[in-house]
């Protein structure tokens, strides 16, 4: 599946953290009843992202989960659980927080963000963006910001070529002002290219790009084109060589929440905050409204469906209770 990372704010209070598994062996087979499985029951303090392989064999979070007497001091690390019911691994031991985790498709190869300095290479104590193997092996800092700023969201794409992340960093000599911007850079540190020039408004709720490294969507509040002067968080989309920047959404009064782009780079789907739910096909920025009461769509890599959470919350509506369903997309 393609790389998508959502921006959320980390649980400050103690919270029961359960990760289930269902998303993955859903997708892969859209015609069988899900089923899903609880694979973690920890009380933590904070709940971290997830990411998933393409045949959903290991999932790795983020948590501050001491299960072996390995992290102490209670920093959020790395985690790694083989699925269904395999082990538990502590994949990192750093010495600062990580958080942003994606995988690759073949789930042999992480990414995430951390200020701290495993390698010697990272004195000043900004978040980079890191690499490694599935088992924290070969890790490699894939950023550096010397000169201030800081990585922030980061995602791999599922070929394992390319990471997107954001950065408030002067990485190319395009971005002296310090502004969050989008870049992306290969997973052989070549490559490195500044994606957008946004002058302030821009948070980059969520990034995401195609297996392949070639396609980037995102949503955003920023007006990035001078299409959204009214500052409506609006989904775009452009290619990882910096060109075809494009508001596919024109929002006035209704942000777009959640999206995710197919795998393979065919299309996007979204979900708005009055739960609309839509795809949209590369290159076209005219949607196809697919359910209401709907958020957080799954594209599949092949495009052919679309899992989502639905449901509402007005009483007295007959789908009030929420519940996952799949949707075929033509
Ligand atoms: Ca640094
Ligand atoms: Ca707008």
């Amino acid at each position: 599946m393609a790389g998508l990372r959502r921006f959320r704010a980390p649980l400050s209070t103690a919270t029961r953290f359960v990760l289930f598994l269902g998303v993955a062996a859903l997708l892969a087979s859209p015609a069988i009843a899900q089923r899903v499985r609880q694979i973690t029951r920890f009380d933590v303090t904070h709940l971290g992202n997830h990411a998933v392989d393409d045949l959903g064999s290991v999932a790795f979070f983020t948590s501050d989960i001491d299960p072996y007497g390995t992290n102490p001091q209670g920093l959020i690390q790395v985690f790694k659980k083989t699925l269904p019911g395999g082990s538990l691994v502590q994949v990192t031991a750093l010495e600062d927080d990580a958080y942003d985790i994606s995988v690759s498709d073949d789930g042999g190869t992480i990414a995430f963000v951390s200020a701290a300095d495993p390698l010697g290479a990272n004195p000043d104590g900004s978040a980079e963006v890191f690499l490694a193997d599935g088992d924290g092996g070969s890790m490699v800092q894939l950023t550096n910001h010397p000169a201030g700023g800081n990585a922030g969201n980061a995602v791999l794409a599922g070929g394992a070529g390319k990471v997107l992340f954001s950065s408030t960093g002067d990485l190319t000599g395009s971005n002296p002002s310090g502004h969050l911007q989008l870049f992306v850079i290969g997973t052989d540190g070549t490559g490195l290219l500044q994606l957008t020039s946004a002058t302030g408004a821009s948070v980059f709720d969520e990034i995401a790009i195609n297996d392949l490294g070639i396609g980037v969507a995102f949503t955003d509040s920023g007006d990035l084109t001078g299409g959204n002067p009214d500052g409506s968080t609006e989904l775009y989309r452009m290619m990882a060589d910096g060109t075809g920047l494009t508001q596919v959404t024109s929002t006035t009064d209704d942000d777009v929440r959640s999206m995710s782009y197919a795998g393979k780079g065919t299309m996007l789907a979204y979900a708005t905050n009055g739960g609309e739910l839509y795809s949209v096909p590369w290159g076209s920025t005219t949607a196809t409204v697919r359910d209401d009461l709907a958020a957080y769509p799954s594209l599949n890599d092949n495009a052919t469906a679309i899992y989502y959470v639905c449901g509402g919350h007005q009483p007295g509506d007959p789908r009030r209770r929420q519940q996952h369903r799949v949707r075929g997309v033509r």
